[in-house]
């Protein structure tokens, strides 16, 4: 038998308070990723006194709510969701460049999970599909995968 030890997130863990930064620029998609990430935390058994929600904006003023909200100590994972569309702007590249950069900077520099939920898509009709339609509900994939990071965070700073 191998003496391997393998260490591994999952959706049971105690306790946990949630943030959820969400991004008012294509409400009528990012609703339905905020819809899909209540679903995936409420059935991971997180009770709605454990959730926060916060609004900005657009997907570029993610990552300085995120980072103010990591900085409160007041959550121990954050989902961020949003939706930038590459049809209906030229700046798609900056907007979302930004936003993935800066929230991927929050996480490694404050230490917790930040989940990536925002779709970076080429049309409206892709968005559609991502949010819960064709092709999966991104928002409750972030969910999911604050969960499980959370719980792996657990184990591996104890
Ligand atoms: N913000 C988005 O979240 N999605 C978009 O598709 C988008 N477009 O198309 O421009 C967008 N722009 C706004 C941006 O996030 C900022 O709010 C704005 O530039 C002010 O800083």
């Amino acid at each position: 038998m191998s003496s391997i030890k393998t260490i591994e997130g999952s959706y049971t863990l105690g306790s946990a308070n949630y943030g959820i930064a969400v991004s008012r620029y294509n409400s009528f998609i990012v609703e339905r990723l905020l819809d899909g990430a209540l679903e995936a935390l409420r059935k991971h058994g997180v009770e709605d006194k454990e959730i926060s929600i916060v609004k900005v904006p657009g997907a570029f003023e993610l990552p300085l709510a995120v980072k103010a909200m990591a900085e409160s100590t007041n959550y121990d994972a954050i989902i961020a969701l949003g939706t930038v569309i590459r049809g209906g702007t030229a700046h798609f590249e900056y907007v979302s460049g930004e936003c993935v950069k800066g929230l991927s900077q929050v996480g490694l520099s404050q230490g917790l999970p930040v989940s990536f939920g925002v779709l970076t898509v080429d049309s409206i009709e892709q968005a559609i599909e991502r949010a819960g339609t064709k092709a999966g509900n991104k928002g409750e994939e972030a969910a999911l995968t604050a969960i499980e990071m959370l719980s792996l965070m657990r184990q591996l700073q104890n």
